[in-house]
């Protein structure tokens, strides 16, 4: 692959803006600057306030391989006093690499008021680093080969040695990619290292990102040039150059694309790694190699886990991350926080948390930096300020309030299933001998579901995770079951579990869920609300996710549906920690496309859906069943004391 050309400074999202001239949508440039390029200098070309106080130094350091990883250091003047080290490892550039350039953003104003020696690494592979990139290296136990807990150990190790003025505490955070860097430090840690904050967290590609049970994130085809091409060398300028999409409208980007086996449009051998997503697409030891969870014992050093309840890229990864720590290590210091945030939204300067049209509330970005992440750090790299006084901090997206508790799940949570019903009924009562004994809808993948209403192409997912489904809805291929409106609070804290009871004409399907909270219908704007928007009515997503059915007993072993026959396909969604008010109803909607979120499920068993052919996509009829021995339901954990919304025969 040969480099792009570039006619301005080096930044990725330079690269978006293509050769011949044609723009990528600016969603995608968005993006990636907040991926991979804060401005060298203030819009006046003055290099930032804080630079003042800082000197930059820039190394490559030797990892026991003998690969020499380019590193960079911002160190305070300021001589007299010890500083903590904090480490961030990135494959997103730690541009500026002018020697005397800093980014405008550093940290937040937060740590850099309590001083730190800020270190960023390329990692191996990536930018100015030597080696070969890898994405997700797979973790190995011992001295050889490395890994990314290797290179973390001896970076550190390093630092120590050849940076003066350290107090001998190392800290690591990091956001997305840079939070999974972060998270694989912690497998044989170095011993200097004494907090961690892995933010957004990547913990396995199977169920972050790229695939979300089974299902290829299609709305990621873009990203993959990001990580498909090797550098020959290492580079300030991006190597790799990002599709170009003719229109903002991904719906049609996408159905014109058609089957995946038409990606050689975009995509030939040179990318690794969408060779590699294509040619290992059940969950086989590639990928699970690649999974970071089961590394995550024998940790001794502090924790604190941060994600978005509406992380539209990592939502997986903070949450089993903190899980498995939790479990594998139960002495350890591991918190947890969970807001209101999209993607790496706790990092900027945000005043009012919108997610789409829903306002979550003021300064609650702000909170978090000033008010946990940086007594966090202080605490434990200082050694000064109080310890954290939560084992979980987490804001109640209904009630738009943060809770502590001393574990998450909360102690004491009730579990209380929500039975789909006929008549569209959702009732905590199951279903009784007479009814309709299912639902049915036809879905056809040359018509598929969209999972946004709005017009546009991102490089990554993002807003559609809070979206009005009145759009989808109203589709015929979409069903939905609701309770009548809630006459008591019911609070879900914890994970949510989906059992479909299922049939399908085809001999494979994808199955949606979608949790949605159905505002009553004189609820009014607010403030906030974007021009042209409605909240009367309003069915906000609260969560939602899909389960490619072929993996419904095994991921590595896919199995076909018998088409007529029932079959059980159970699967978790994400926690969510949300107060469905009084006058709200909790609605489930089920659809089988959603579309260009996930790639399209032919609906014919074909051994791999990434070369399936047009004729292999076909409609086929699916039923969900409610009978009283073949129901289908969602279990939720409600904290305890809320009646989990009234009264049981009705809602
Ligand atoms: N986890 C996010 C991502 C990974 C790979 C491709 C695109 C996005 C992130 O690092 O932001």
């Amino acid at each position: 692959m040969t480099r792009a050309t570039l006619a301005e400074t080096a930044d990725a999202a330079t690269v978006l803006r293509s050769t011949r001239g044609a723009a990528v949508p600016s969603a995608c440039v968005a993006v990636l600057c907040a991926l991979a390029c804060a401005p060298d200098r203030a819009a006046d070309g003055e290099p930032p306030e804080y630079a003042r106080a800082y000197e930059k130094r820039q190394e490559m350091v030797q990892m026991r391989d003998g690969v020499r990883l380019h590193t960079t250091l911002y160190m305070p003047k300021d001589r007299e006093p010890t500083y903590p080290v904090l480490l961030r490892r990135t494959p997103y550039s730690c541009r500026p690499y002018g020697a005397q350039d800093f980014p405008e953003r550093l940290a937040s104003e937060y740590l850099l008021q309590d001083g730190y020696i800020f270190v960023c690494q390329d990692v191996r592979g990536r930018w100015m680093s030597e080696g070969d990139y890898d994405n997700m290296r797979p973790h190995v136990a011992g001295e050889l080969p490395v890994d990314e807990s290797s290179d973390a150990y001896d970076t550190i190790e390093w630092i120590l040695e050849n940076v003066s003025n350290h107090n001998g505490r190392v800290g690591m955070y990091g956001i997305s990619y840079p939070g999974f860097y972060t998270a694989a430090a912690l497998p044989e840690a170095h011993p200097a290292l004494v907090a961690s904050s892995p933010q957004a967290p990547i913990a396995d590609f199977f169920f972050d990102d790229f695939h979300h049970r089974g299902a290829f994130t299609l709305s990621y085809f873009i990203a993959t040039a990001l990580f498909g091409y090797q550098t020959d060398e290492p580079s300030t300028e991006p190597w790799y150059e990002v599709i170009r999409s003719p229109t903002p409208d991904a719906y049609q980007f996408y159905k014109d694309l058609g089957p995946l086996s038409n990606a050689v449009r975009y995509y030939g051998d040179d990318n690794f790694f969408w060779r590699q997503l294509t040619e290992h697409p059940n969950y086989d030891e590639f990928w699970q190699q690649r999974n970071l969870l089961p590394h995550l014992r024998d940790i001794d050093d502090a924790v604190m886990v941060v994600g978005g309840w509406f992380d539209a890229e990592d939502l997986y990864g903070p949450l089993n991350i903190y899980r498995t720590i939790e479990e594998n290590n139960p002495d350890a210091v591991n918190l947890l926080v969970m807001g209101p945030w999209t993607h790496g939204d706790w990092s900027r300067d945000l005043e009012h948390q919108m997610v789409g049209d829903i306002w979550f509330g003021d300064g609650i970005s702000e909170f978090f930096q000033r008010e946990v992440e940086a007594p966090y750090f202080r605490h434990f790299l200082h050694g000064s300020g109080d310890a954290p006084s939560f084992e979980a901090l987490v804001y109640d997206t209904g009630r738009r309030e943060w809770q502590r508790f001393d574990s998450w799940p909360p102690v004491g949570t009730e579990s209380v299933r929500f039975y789909l019903r006929d008549e569209e009924v959702l009732s905590r009562a199951a279903p009784i001998a007479g009814e309709d004994p299912h639902t049915e809808y036809v879905s056809d993948p040359n018509e598929p579901v969209p999972h946004t209403d709005r017009i546009r192409i991102t490089f990554t997912p993002r807003p559609y995770m809070a979206e009005d489904q009145r759009f989808a809805e109203r589709r015929p291929d979409v069903i939905e079951f609701q309770t009548p409106r809630l006459e008591a609070p019911v609070t879900l804290a914890g994970g949510i579990t989906a059992r479909l009871h299922v049939s399908t004409t085809g001999t494979d399907a994808d199955w949606v869920v979608k949790l949605v909270d159905v505002y009553p219908p004189d609820e009014p704007n607010n403030e906030h609300t974007p021009e042209g928007v409605q909240l009367a009515g309003y069915q906000q997503m609260v969560r939602s996710e899909i389960m490619r059915g072929r993996f419904r007993e095994s991921f590595e072993d896919p199995k076909p549906f018998v088409p007529g026959e029932a079959a059980v396909v159970e699967f978790p969604l994400q926690d969510v920690f949300h107060t469905f008010a009084p006058g709200h109803r909790i609605m489930v909607q089920v659809q089988s496309t959603w579309f260009p979120l996930f790639d399209l499920n032919p609906q014919t068993f074909v051994p791999n859906i990434f070369q399936a052919e047009e004729e292999d996509f076909v409609s086929a009829s699916h039923r969900v069943f409610h009978r009283p021995d073949q129901a289908s339901w969602i279990e939720v954990l409600v904290l305890p004391g809320e009646a989990a919304g009234g009264p049981a025969e009705g809602g």
